[in-house]
């Protein structure tokens, strides 16, 4: 039985489970939400990250059950984590096919209601591709769920295909760089080819009053030219895995 066959049964018998990876401020290192990444717990392959079955499941339409729980589960970690001096938000991302899907904001606004979680505690992530050339109703869709609060960031931007003209009328919050060119970031190295796209990536996110997270920041080094850059914020192995819940405990104190 091929995987992309095994995966509605496997949503059914809770397979699935959601790890959360902290962002953090490159100011002060304060904890300001998580990235929610999916895997797969298989009875008989054991762990599969998402790379191996989040195409097949927007090939089968499986995508739009699947982010939905996804989506849910994120939210109610996430409300756990609320208390009196911190909210941090968390960060669902959302592939293509669920931003054509014409139920979208209906479901994501009942899932918001059924949990509880302000909107603005919740951060879309969609990919360039994803994004780009979204027009008529997908985009006003967009434009609705971030009227209700919601806010949306472009994942792995730089690595696809940008129209900086669309970007400038498109309802984005932040920009998440790509964590191939935050590898290239070493110090003595600022003249780099990544350094200078970096720069200009940043120039760019906060031309167009935007939020840069840079991704995949591995040592102190990139996280000090991040913060020389003027990168906002940071999500890497500097800081933390993705890993269970239990892992992102000790990040609220
Ligand atoms: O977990 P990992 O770091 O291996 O993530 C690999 C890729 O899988 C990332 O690009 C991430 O955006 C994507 N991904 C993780 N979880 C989800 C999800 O719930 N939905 C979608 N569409 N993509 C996801
Ligand atoms: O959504 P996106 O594709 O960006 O998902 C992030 C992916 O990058 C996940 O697969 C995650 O496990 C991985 N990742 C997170 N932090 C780091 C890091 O510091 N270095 C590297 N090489 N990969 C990372
Ligand atoms: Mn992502
Ligand atoms: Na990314």
């Amino acid at each position: 039985i091929t995987l992309s066959h095994a995966m509605p049964a496997a949503l059914e018998h809770e397979e699935f489970y959601v790890d959360y990876q902290p962002i953090v401020s490159l100011s002060d290192g304060a904890l300001l939400g998580v990235e929610a990444l999916v895997r797969w717990a298989h009875p008989e392959f054991g762990r599969l990250g998402p790379d191996r079955f989040i195409g097949l499941a927007e090939e089968t339409g499986l995508i739009v059950p699947l982010g939905l729980w996804v989506l849910e589960t994120a939210c109610r970690q996430a409300m756990k984590w609320h208390d009196a001096d911190r909210a941090p938000f968390v960060s669902v991302n959302l592939a293509a096919r669920q931003v054509a899907e014409p139920g979208l904001v209906a479901d994501v606004s009942a899932i918001i209601e059924r949990v509880g979680i302000p909107p603005s505690s919740l951060q879309l992530e969609l990919t360039e591709s994803a994004i780009m050339g979204t027009t008529g109703e997908p985009l006003s869709a967009l434009r609705r769920l971030v009227d209700m609060g919601v806010r949306i960031a472009i994942d792995d931007f730089g690595t696809g295909y940008s129209n900086l003209a669309y970007l400038r009328h498109l309802p984005v919050h932040a920009l998440k760089v790509a964590g191939s060119f935050v590898a290239g970031l070493r110090a003595g190295a600022a003249e780099s080819v990544d350094a200078r796209i970096v720069t200009a990536l940043v120039s760019l996110a906060h031309t167009l009053r935007l939020d840069v997270i840079a991704e995949g920041v591995e040592t102190g080094e990139q996280a000090e030219l991040l913060t020389r850059i003027g990168a906002d914020s940071a999500q890497g192995w500097l800081y933390a895995k993705p890993g269970p819940p239990e892992d992102v405990e000790p990040w609220l104190r």
